[in-house]
């Protein structure tokens, strides 16, 4: 067992807390013998499952199917794009070899699948008729990342990527879409309480080979923003690199429009750190694995009844389709339990004493507030239910308020630059848009342009604090991961 960082101001150290937080939940163990490569542990492996399964639901819905391509590119589809090759080809892992045998053609341990995914469209999209195509599927790649690595949050493995490929017959219907994808990331952070604010990114940081790309930023502990998700345009770019065409209704050939939209295991470690706390993480009802647990307080005289009140509780709850467990280790106190449980984030906990059963109430306490309630033991589902309700909602408010109170729009670089050392969060300033004015801001304030809100629309009125012209955009930037 790894201690925790120490109670006090975990915000400050925030990335050793997110380490230690990771392997005492039981969510990865990050120590395997290969950099930037880690295990998803059973616990952590059920809330990947749980929070994969939203996004699952939120893309099936909305027009999307699941598919499987295969993990090796080779470097001839990989090289045909050239602004994507130029980008990836030195964040490759390569395999160069079958047995002892050298190959002809080496092959990329995927990095992101546009080059995987063509040369099959191409095969795959004939007229119209097979328009629009939305595809994404949930694999591993790989990037050599030459930054410090971290735990889930950038990996050399990025062992949970779920990545959607759409194909339209328009610029219209791509730029569409690119809406649509990012409707499905709202509503899936919104779903897990995760907040964020939308960029476009400055063409100098776009997805390489996108025409634009827009970006999900959250806001850790530590006031450093981290990427959680990002929405591609593609145009054409792919579509005449593989020579990807369609037949229109007037029978011309036209190439394809294309979109592509990515969440890695970076969804999952959003929801770790906005909503943990000092005793470890806390999980919103919906993914938690386990949603309540009962820990019976043993006595002498009772536990014959207080075990069969738990096994009551148990029968209810799981009528009711809640995900319960009762804690009867007997090598362990309450107190211990307690600890354990707190630590993995179990969003309710039932205490049974012997004084519960008597009265014929239950002591339950929330782990997000550590408020405690007792509650007649015929009420206990709707209560239990009624609570993980309040318990999503509160959680998602008070992770807002607080990313909310780290965004700031501030007029001048000196005050920009001293909000940033201290590490206070978002800043927004004016921006002329031009792009030397943009690369002197990062210099200037030694952090990352984030690019322009997509998600607050609002008329610009100021001037660039780099140059003193006009402004035309407001423009995000911050410590960046
Ligand atoms: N094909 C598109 C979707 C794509 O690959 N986009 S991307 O390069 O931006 O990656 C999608 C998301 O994966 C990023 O927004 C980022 O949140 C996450 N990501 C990228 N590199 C990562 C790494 N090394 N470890 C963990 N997550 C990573
Ligand atoms: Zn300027």
């Amino acid at each position: 067992m790894v201690s925790l960082v120490t109670r006090e101001n975990w915000s400050k150290r925030f990335g050793e807390w997110f380490r230690n937080v990771l392997i005492n939940a039981g969510i990865m163990d990050y120590r395997y013998p290969i950099k930037g490569c880690g295990v998803w542990l059973p616990y952590g492996f059920k809330v990947r499952r749980n929070i994969l399964q939203i996004l699952r639901d939120l893309l099936d819905s909305t027009g999307h199917e699941e598919a499987l391509f295969p993990l090796m590119i080779p470097e001839t589809s990989l090289a045909k794009e050239s602004t994507h090759v130029r980008s990836f080809e030195g964040e490759c892992f390569w395999v160069t070899q079958g047995g002892f045998e050298p190959l002809k053609v080496k092959y990329a341990l995927r990095p992101t699948s546009e080059t995987a995914i063509a040369p099959m469209l191409k095969l795959w999209i004939r007229s119209h008729a097979d328009l629009p195509l939305k595809l994404y599927q949930v694999v591993n790649v790989f990037r050599y990342e030459t930054k410090a690595t971290r735990p889930i949050l950038r990996m050399r493995e990025v062992a949970t990527f779920k990545e959607a490929h759409t194909s339209h017959a328009t610029f219209e219907e791509a730029e569409a879409q690119v809406k649509g994808g990012m409707e499905v990331y709202k509503k899936f952070f919104d779903e897990l309480g995760v907040p964020y604010r939308i960029s476009r990114r400055p063409d100098w940081d776009k997805f390489a080979g996108a025409l634009y790309s827009v970006a999900f930023d959250m806001i850790c502990p530590d006031g450093r923003s981290l990427q959680i998700g990002t929405v591609h345009n593609l145009g054409q770019n792919f579509a005449k690199a593989f020579n990807v065409t369609y037949e229109t209704k007037d029978g011309k050939q036209e190439y394809i429009w294309q979109t592509c939209y990515g969440i890695s295991g970076r969804g999952i470690a959003a929801v770790l750190i906005v909503h943990g706390d000092d005793h470890g993480v806390v999980l919103p009802p919906k993914i938690a694995p386990t949603q309540a647990v009962i820990i019976p307080i043993p006595s002498k005289e009772g536990e014959e009844q207080i075990n069969k009140t738990c096994k009551d509780i148990v029968s209810k709850l799981k009528k009711a389709n809640v995900r319960v467990e009762t804690d009867l280790r007997t090598d362990l106190t309450p107190g211990a339990k307690f600890y354990y449980w707190e630590l993995r984030g179990v969003p309710l906990r039932i205490e049974i004493g012997p004084r519960d059963v008597e009265k014929k109430e239950a002591t339950i306490a929330r782990r997000d507030t550590s408020e405690k309630q007792t509650c007649k033991m015929d009420e206990l589902v709707t209560v239990v239910q009624a609570l993980a309700e309040q318990m999503a909602k509160d959680m998602r408010q008070k992770a807002w308020q607080w990313m909310k109170s780290h965004v700031y729009r501030i007029e001048n670089l000196q005050e920009t630059k001293k909000l940033l050392e201290k590490r206070a969060g978002i800043i927004e300033v004016f921006w002329c848009g031009k792009a030397e004015c943009g690369h002197e801001l990062e210099g200037k304030i030694n952090a990352r342009v984030l690019g322009i809100p997509e998600d607050v629309k609002e008329k610009v009125d100021g001037k660039c604090v780099v140059c003193g012209q006009k402004a035309v955009n407001i423009v995000r930037v911050a410590l960046a991961y």
